[in-house]
């Protein structure tokens, strides 16, 4: 098939999905056309069947906000057409889903019927998209794609109960790269960060008030008190400044380390005993899932879709959101000797169930799916009239 990915190329979850199921379907021969506005992060390896194709984002005097939706529509035409792609997948419904939506009626008109497939990662749901400023436009174009895939089941009931959808949703779980996010050998970097031992705990994350890192700090205060320990701090964002404060106020800088935003987290994964996600809304939770894949076992709110890959008593604990009483007490569970081994044990066996080449199947047979009800309609792609 030839494809064309939409999303954000950040380091945001959505964009790395979007970006690693685009390689993923390229190493099984797919042609996959990235369409971004800056080449996405992870997109780190050349491939004969990958492709990237800017969005130019021209600006005027007259324009406050550059209209990024247009030019991207333009873009999705353009490619469309010039690169002969089968179906889009749109990831994140803002703006990529109306855009994709606008995309293809510019291509009716040219005779060429493309599929659009959406993916709803979370907060295109849970927050921006129920903004009543844009929820008109969310619900039309999630209601005109072809196909829409939610991340997780708590996604799914969401989006139903939040916006008025008629299109049947199906759920596809995001996925890692189990020969990338694996326990790797990396005691001379333990040593220098807890050079007596200490557990290390961790948190990943783009450092969004959404994430709550300063329960992540309170939490870890508490715990230093009881297990000697350090927290390592990985990404960047809105938030880094006030946690650096939090950090000064309670006296724990010394333990904590703010190491940025980093390529190879699974390095520093690697070492950690615990990984923290105490957030207030995740739809799936995809730095957990890096996490459990190198055997870090997770203490979580029950924010979304979190418990759909956290279970509770075997890959870590669960509390409610805010709870950093039962927080500190799960952790300080987790991290007793007799414990410790057992939850890394689960935490890596529940990872492979989310491994790549278990997932990367599930949106090939929904691609099929989709072009099969176009070929049902009588609709092809590039035949330049319906047959
Ligand atoms: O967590 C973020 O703010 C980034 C966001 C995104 O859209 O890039 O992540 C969302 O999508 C990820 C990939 O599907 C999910 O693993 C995250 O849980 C989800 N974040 C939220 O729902 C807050």
């Amino acid at each position: 098939m030839k494809i064309g990915i939409v999303c954000y190329p950040t380091f945001g979850g959505s964009g790395v999905v979007a970006t690693e199921l685009g390689k993923a379907l390229a190493s099984e021969g797919h042609e996959i056309h990235f369409i971004t506005y800056t080449q996405p992060a992870r997109l780190d390896f050349i491939s004969e069947n990958l492709f990237y194709h800017e969005v130019p984002i021209s600006s005027y005097p007259l324009f406050e906000y550059p209209p990024y939706e247009l030019a991207l529509a333009s873009k999705m035409v353009n490619v469309v057409k010039y690169e002969q792609l089968d179906l889009l997948h749109v990831h994140y419904a803002i703006p990529h889903a109306s855009a994709a939506y606008m995309a293809k009626q510019i291509l009716k008109t040219q005779g060429i019927y493309i599929p659009v497939v959406t993916t709803l990662h979370g907060t295109d749901i849970t927050l921006v998209g129920k903004d009543p400023s844009y929820e008109p436009v969310v619900t039309f174009s999630i209601n005109e794609s072809d196909g829409v895939t939610a991340v997780s089941e708590n996604l799914k009931q969401d989006t139903y109960n939040h916006f008025n959808i008629k299109k049947e949703i199906e759920v596809i779980p995001n996925f890692i790269d189990l020969d990338r996010f694996k326990k790797q050998k990396k005691e001379h970097f333990k040593k220098a960060i807890a050079p007596h031992g200490e557990k290390l705990l961790i948190h990943t994350s783009n450092f969004r008030k959404v994430k709550r890192i300063e329960d992540v700090i309170l939490v870890f205060n508490e715990v230093r008190k009881k297990i000697p320990s350090k927290l390592l701090l990985v990404g960047d964002g809105p938030e880094r400044t006030a946690m650096e404060s939090l950090c000064r106020q309670l006296g724990t800088c010394d333990d904590v380390r703010f190491l940025g935003k980093l390529d190879a987290v699974e390095e520093v994964l690697s070492v950690c005993d615990l990984f923290l996600m105490p957030s207030e809304k995740e739809s799936f939770g995809l730095a957990a899932l890096e996490a459990m894949a190198c055997e870090v076992p997770v203490i979580s709110s029950n924010a979304g879709g979190i418990p759909e890959l956290n279970i509770h008593g075997k890959t870590g604990l669960i509390s409610e959101i805010g709870d950093i009483a039962d927080m500190v007490q799960n952790a300080l569970y987790i991290l007793k000797d007799e414990n410790l081994p057992v939850f890394k044990k689960n935490a890596i066996e529940r990872a492979k169930e989310f491994d790549v080449t278990s997932i990367r199947p599930k949106y090939e047979a929904f691609y099929q799916k989709v072009l099969e009800q176009y070929k049902n309609k009588n609709l092809l792609p590039h035949t330049n009239e319906t047959i």
